[in-house]
């Protein structure tokens, strides 16, 4: 409780940013329990989609990535790490992500000796469950929020009929993309399958269900890049992102109760509006957007082709006006968005800013992004997520970040300090798992 001398500080951060125990609240990652769904080791780290596109920008023509997707992984993998990390000096904060993993997991001869075949002999020999306990305690996380969603039957089979146990490292959270992307056809071969009426009470009555098996944390969804919203009052109930004027469906538009039949796709607009609202707000869900993501801009990629694009910030800030009462986590993936953003999360108590995500996910940039945050929202955010998809990243994503953003803090409290105020290392240690866990716990409970 003493206070820190000025030259004790970075020291003192550095500190208690390895030793805090994070919240992941946003990963694709699955337990042990859920099978080919859980992503690990050297051949799942190398075919990350971050590395799939990095390999396309200097393959050689005659790799045609539809006959690269035909290969087995572990060719894949041995192509990404020829061109990458043999043939090219491994740079890329996404190269050096597999690194940082295997240097912490102990493979340093391997990596040495750019021995490939040594790091698979090391992968083979390690259980799924042990390794997993493994990489959660050298992360330093103490849990994460999968990605689950119920529209897609590989992943429906692990809750129903029977939900899969799994530890108390893998918490929910129910993502329903098709609805903002006004996909109502995917949505309705769900409703039909599950036996569900194909109006907005059926999608909204499946949510329900589907909130009672998961449990989740949050509903969440991404926006594609085209998405509007007007507000409440907007354009027919909302359905601006409706770019051929057609209204949606039959449904009572404006009233909102639906139970009849829906002849005409509604939007996505209309579906958040009409169906994602009402359940997150009925069963005290909050929702979590992540914006600015431009699917398939190469779509022979894959995952790996998707792109980028500025959302407008200016949908959020209608969401959170048109709806108090619904709590929205938000992240944004262009970097141009992230300053209007912060200035939103200072005016709404209802919005929680997390992470940087993906393209942001980058050193020089969570530098920029972190001191901005702090400048304006001091503890009141949190500072990042992982987007892990294979476990193991964990390891690394969480140490990279952890280094920049202690940097960045060490900096702020060295100026605070330059004031005369005081500050003790219980001081910087409470802001330190506030930020990376505790203001989300804070805002969820609010
Ligand atoms: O970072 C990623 O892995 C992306 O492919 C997306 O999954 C993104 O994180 C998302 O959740 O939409
Ligand atoms: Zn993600």
């Amino acid at each position: 409780t003493r206070p820190l001398r000025l030259g004790e500080i970075a020291r003192v951060v550095r500190d208690e940013m390895e030793r805090v125990q994070v919240v992941d609240l946003h990963t694709h990652l699955f337990p042990p329990s859920h099978g080919e769904l859980m992503l690990w080791g050297i051949d799942d780290l190398l075919t990350y989609h971050y590395l799939i596109a990095e390999y396309f920008q200097t393959a050689p023509r005659a790799v045609a990535p539809a006959s690269f997707f035909a290969l087995p992984k572990a060719f894949q993998a041995d192509m990404i790490w020829a061109a990458l990390f043999v043939q090219r000096s491994p740079l890329s904060e996404a190269c050096k992500g597999v690194l940082t993993t295997l240097e912490k997991l102990g493979l340093r001869q391997e990596l040495r000796a750019r021995d490939l075949s040594g790091i698979r002999r090391w992968f083979a020999e390690q259980d799924p469950d042990a390794y997993c306990e493994k990489v959660f305690s050298l992360a330093g996380v103490k849990y994460c929020v999968m990605t689950n969603i119920p529209f897609d039957p590989t992943e429906a089979k692990h809750w129903r009929p029977a939900k899969k146990s799994y530890t108390r490292r893998f918490r929910s959270a129910l993502r329903v993309d098709p609805l903002l992307k006004g996909d109502w056809e995917t949505v309705s071969a769900c409703l039909t399958a599950a036996n569900y009426p194909q109006t907005l009470e059926g999608a909204r009555q499946y949510l329900r269900d589907w909130a009672e098996t998961m449990q989740p944390e949050y509903l969440m969804a991404s926006t594609p890049h085209d998405f509007q919203y007007a507000g409440k009052k907007g354009n027919g109930g909302s359905c601006q992102s409706s770019k051929d004027g057609k209204k949606g469906g039959q449904e009572d538009m404006g009233q909102g109760c639906g139970v009849t039949m829906i002849d005409k796709s509604p939007k996505g607009a209309e579906l958040l509006e009409k169906v994602l609202i009402p359940v997150a707000e009925e069963l005290s869900l909050p929702i979590a957007m992540k914006l600015g993501a431009h699917r398939a801009v190469n779509p022979s990629l894959g995952t790996a082709g998707d792109g980028l694009v500025a959302a407008d910030v200016g949908d959020l800030r209608r969401l959170c006006t048109a709806h108090p009462q619904v709590k929205f986590l938000a992240t944004f993936l262009a970097r141009v968005s992230q300053h209007e953003a912060a200035v939103l999360a200072n005016k709404f108590p209802n919005l929680h800013l997390y992470g940087c995500w993906w393209y942001c996910n980058n050193p020089s940039i969570i530098r920029e992004i972190t001191a901005m945050r702090l400048e304006i929202l001091g503890t009141g955010f949190t500072a990042q997520h992982s987007d892990a998809r294979v476990l193991d990243q964990l390891i690394y994503k969480w140490s990279h970040s952890r280094r920049v953003i202690g940097e960045v803090l060490a900096g702020e409290y060295v100026s605070l300090a330059q004031t005369g105020w005081k500050l003790t290392r219980e001081e910087v240690r409470r802001d330190v798992e506030r930020l990376l866990g505790g203001a989300y716990e804070e805002f969820m409970q609010k």
